[in-house]
């Protein structure tokens, strides 16, 4: 295979990855049941037109980063799963725009995400691992994790909360250009929420800027920047691609290896200023 160039690999990225939410006329959300539920709002209409977003990730490098205010001084900013801002806001800013999180969070820590208060800002949006290229419906009989429950329940608490379900079929376009661009058989499982952010923003913004998703300088085994646990795979992964990942992203960076080191900064266009 001929390796793409970054201008190609874009318009990959850009055609053949759809990053929609589950919408009331996906059968079997098709229901007057999930009609009440689903936001009614599409995610773009509820955002707007953005500017200058960033992608905060949750790697243990950002500890004593002060990137805070320079992660704030975007128009929007997405977050994943439990990571949080009080406390932290030196370093990762204090702003929430979007969070992604996965569906083992909802689930596994149902009662916490039920009621910690670090989920009631912004805009939520759920991804939870689908089989290879499934149907919705495949997938919806039988999600990796049962979250419906859960989101129905946090619908009811927070209703005037936009709060999305991000369509299943995005994660396997993605994968498929991540195994096309890459050497090795990849791990047969979906990118992490990361990746899947990063994309969301492409669709969403004029330009988009990501932290510590490459490392830099401040690389370190320390999982999060908030939490005291050690493992290697936080960083390089284990069950989803997250190496290959990085190696996509880092090809697609339209900023400087100079910002990778200083800041763990890629800087990214979106999909709306790329032209094939
Ligand atoms: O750790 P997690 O990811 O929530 O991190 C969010 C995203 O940040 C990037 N990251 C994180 C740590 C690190 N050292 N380097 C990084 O580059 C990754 O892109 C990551 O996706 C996930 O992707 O959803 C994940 O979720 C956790 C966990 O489920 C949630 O934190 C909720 O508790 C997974 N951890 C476990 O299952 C133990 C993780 O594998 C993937």
């Amino acid at each position: 295979a001929v390796k793409l160039s970054p201008e190609q690999l874009l318009c990959q990225l850009r055609d053949r990855v759809n990053v929609s939410m589950i919408h009331g006329s996906d059968s079997p959300f098709n229901t007057s049941e999930w009609l009440r539920y689903l936001p009614e709002k599409s995610l773009n209409e509820t955002v707007g037109r953005l500017g200058r977003c960033a992608v905060v990730s949750s790697a243990g490098s950002l500890k004593s980063s002060h990137l805070g205010p320079e992660i704030d001084s975007h128009d929007a900013v997405l977050r994943f799963n439990g990571a949080p801002v009080k406390g932290f806001q030196e370093d990762v800013g204090q702003k929430t725009t979007i969070r992604l999180v996965n569906s083992q969070l909802v689930t596994v820590e149902q009662q916490q995400f039920l009621r910690d208060a670090l989920y009631n800002t912004g805009i939520l949006i759920i991804w939870d691992p689908a089989p290879y290229h499934a149907e919705i419906r495949e997938w919806y009989r039988k999600p990796d994790y049962k979250f419906f429950e859960a989101y129905k329940l946090y619908r009811v608490r927070h209703p005037e909360q936009p709060f999305y379900i991000l369509n299943p079929k995005m994660q396997w376009q993605l994968w498929d250009i991540i195994q096309e661009n890459s050497l090795e058989h990849i791990q047969p499982n979906p990118p992490s929420s990361g990746t899947l952010g990063i994309l969301i923003m492409m669709t969403l913004c004029d330009e988009v800027d990501v932290y510590e998703f490459l490392p830099s300088k401040r690389q370190t085994d320390i999982c999060h920047y908030y939490q005291k646990f050690h493992d290697r795979a936080c960083t390089m992964g284990a069950y989803h691609p997250l190496l290959f990942e990085k190696n996509l992203v880092k090809r697609i960076n339209r900023g400087t290896d100079e910002d990778i080191y200083t800041h763990g900064k890629v800087t990214l266009p979106g999909f709306r200023n790329v032209h094939c």
